[in-house]
């Protein structure tokens, strides 16, 4: 694979910068949980030159001349999408999850219509009715949020609320709940109060295309996921949705909310998409919810709490309160060992989002450098092991180092460096 000569040549700065994230990616460990590093064919896909064709319009109804190579790549990307979500219609073109989630609620709700979503403080999404969000802005907004004991979903409490409050839409998914979700459920509290429901599989998007997690797709009338977290595609988002809504997505797709779509990107969907239905993605899945459940059992051994106790996913919400630390201390101290995490609220924290009482981690990324159980183990001890000196800049320095170890021990991307 070649190494960027053209760009070193043309733009030395970019080209300078490109090699410095490379090294940060490579040398550190990436915890965010919505985060992962590509296969080299998708990072391929996104640098062809697809990049420069407009095809504003769908296959076979494009504004533009020129499009019949677009327009099999995009048939391409669906077809594959709808064969491993088993869904009846997909659109590939949203930018990315923010826009799939607008153009869902531009195809179905008009202004002043009600809509439910779960709270950003217990692991909701801003898109899902953050006031500031266009979808708090547009939309007035009813949340739910967990339970405070078992900090899950209280599916009974859902119910009540949607059920006295009638929303036009639900949202259900989250950005950081590490529990399986009940789609099913969901479907009755929505049909209880007679409101559309949308599933946001952003996070759990190839845990829901291996079988890890139950699907959303026969009980949401729309599902939106973005396409870079676990399903290891580019940054970008989808919509699925049931055949009836087809032509109303589409619409709001385009022309409603995006003009040309990214076919470079969209091509990258398309190889993401066809990586995603093989059997060895199916074992990369597993790695990671194994490598979740491992992470949070050693940082429990560590005196960590975990919150609800545990994860079934990709996930792993850690209380740093329960070492006297806020979220922002806690990232800061990691960030300088060169352990990339969040912080993140955490249910009912008396903290505010800037500083926070948790860190959110996920094993998406790691997983997809090789990394097994035992690894885990040592990621745990050495995230416990920055954490007890967060202020100690020479004991920081020292994780740092192995940090560096364990990550040279797992290569990212060896013939860039
Ligand atoms: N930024 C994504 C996340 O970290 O979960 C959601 O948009």
């Amino acid at each position: 694979m070649n190494r960027y000569e053209a760009l070193a040549t043309a733009d030395p700065e970019i080209h300078r910068l490109a090699q410095r994230e490379l090294r940060r990616q490579a040398d550190g460990l990436e915890l965010i949980a919505s985060e992962n590093f590509v296969s080299v064919a998708v990072l391929e896909a996104v640098g062809t030159v697809f990049t420069n064709k407009y095809a504003e319009g769908y296959p076979g109804r494009r504004y533009y001349g020129g499009c019949e190579v677009v327009d099999d790549v995009e048939r391409l990307a669906r077809t594959r999408a709808q064969e491993l979500f088993g869904a009846e219609h997909v659109n590939v073109q949203p930018h990315s999850g923010t826009s799939a989630n607008m153009s869902v609620y531009f195809a179905t709700l008009k202004p002043g219509d009600k809509l439910m979503g779960m709270d950003l403080s217990s692991g909701g999404h801003l898109t899902h009715g953050h006031p500031l969000s266009y979808s708090g802005r547009d939309f007035p907004v009813v949340s739910y949020g967990v339970d405070r004991e078992t900090e899950r979903i209280d599916y009974a409490e859902v119910e009540r609320l949607a059920v006295a409050e009638k929303p036009k839409m639900i949202v259900c998914g989250a950005s950081a709940y590490s529990r399986q979700i009940d789609f099913a459920r969901f479907r009755e509290i929505a049909d209880a109060c007679g409101a559309l429901l949308l599933a946001d599989i952003a996070h759990i998007a190839g845990l829901v295309a291996t079988g890890l997690h139950p699907s959303p797709v026969p009980h949401a009338d729309f599902v939106t996921t973005t396409t870079h977290k676990t399903l290891r595609g580019p940054r970008s988002g989808l919509v699925m949705c049931r055949k009836e809504h087809r032509k109303a997505l589409n619409r709001s797709v385009f022309p409603g909310l995006q003009g040309g779509p990214l076919m470079h990107v969209i091509a990258a969907k398309a190889v993401a998409l066809k990586e995603a239905a093989t059997e060895e993605f199916k074992a990369y899945q597993q790695q990671i919810v194994k490598n979740a459940a491992r992470l949070a059992t050693t940082l429990q051994d560590r005196g960590f709490r975990i919150v609800s106790g545990g994860t079934d996913n990709h996930l792993v919400l850690v209380d740093v309160s329960s070492k006297g630390l806020t979220g922002k201390v806690a990232e800061g101290a990691l960030e300088e060992a060169a352990i990339t995490v969040n912080k993140n609220t955490i249910p009912y924290d008396p903290n505010p989002p800037l500083v926070a009482s948790g860190v959110r981690l996920g094993t998406p990324a790691l997983t997809s450098r090789g990394m097994d159980e035992p690894a885990m183990d040592e990621v745990a001890n050495l995230i416990a092991d920055a954490l007890e000196k967060p202020e100690d800049g020479a004991h920081l320095a020292g994780v740092k180092g192995r940090v560096k170890q364990l990550a040279d021990r797992f290569p990212l991307y060896p013939n860039l460096s």
